[in-house]
């Protein structure tokens, strides 16, 4: 009789949220082509509900200056790998929410990329502590393929929700679904829960479609 009916299987990485299988390396995925980073036009917006009523703007120069912070997070993508303990650099969503105050009653946003690429997301989770506006991983500055010069990451959040190529934050009222939450994927899409696909929605989860 063989050993392996009784060898017990490897203990599964914790970090793997249900049905996620870990990667080596870090695939580039997207929709559409990647963009040619514009250093003279290029802006990251803040638009929609803030308390100034005003649209903020931030040039390559001055966005470069702003305070940076580094988190770990992992990357969970909804075709079922995960790239874990990536080290992230960049702005933190809450220093944004600090330079830039939503108006009061803002309850969502949605991140603007390239290409009219989008994602909405809860203020609570923008607002996460280790949300991000990365412009680095792992010490090295984001290749294009992988959102240079600034893409989101929202880590406790599957990886659509973390546009590359950002280009505007807008502060919502209300929610509004982005560009793969109109195509059939989850409004909240939190992996703990494989909230994957938008027919899992319990009522409450999202606007209506
Ligand atoms: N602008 C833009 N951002 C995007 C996407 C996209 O199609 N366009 N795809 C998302 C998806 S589905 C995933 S899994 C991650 C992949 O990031 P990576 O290519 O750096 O691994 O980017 C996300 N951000
Ligand atoms: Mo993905």
């Amino acid at each position: 009789m063989g050993q392996s009916k009784h060898e017990p299987l490897p203990p599964s990485d914790p970090r793997l949220p249900p049905g996620q299988r870990a990667q080596r390396g870090w695939p580039a995925l997207h929709y559409g082509p990647v963009p040619r980073f514009k250093p003279l036009t290029w802006d990251l917006q803040v638009f929609g509900a803030t308390a100034s009523a005003e649209k903020h703007s931030w040039d390559f120069e001055a966005f470069s200056a702003l305070p940076r912070s580094t988190v770990v997070g992992d990357l969970h993508c909804v075709t079922k790998f995960s790239v874990l303990g990536n080290e992230w650099t960049g702005v933190s969503a809450a220093a944004v929410l600090d330079l830039v105050p939503p108006a009061p009653g803002v309850t969502h946003v949605m991140v603007w990329a390239e290409y009219g690429y989008s994602a909405n997301l809860r203020l609570a989770d923008f607002a996460d502590p280790r949300t991000l506006l990365a412009t680095h991983r792992n010490g090295e500055a984001l290749t294009a393929e992988h959102g240079f010069p600034v893409r989101l990451v929202v880590p406790r959040l599957y990886a659509w929700k973390g546009p590359k190529w950002v280009r505007a934050v807008e502060y919502m009222r209300a929610d509004r679904r982005g560009f793969w939450e109109e195509r059939g994927y989850h409004n909240l899409a939190d992996p703990w829960g494989e909230q994957r696909y938008s027919y899992q929605e319990e009522p409450g989860d999202g606007p209506l479609r």
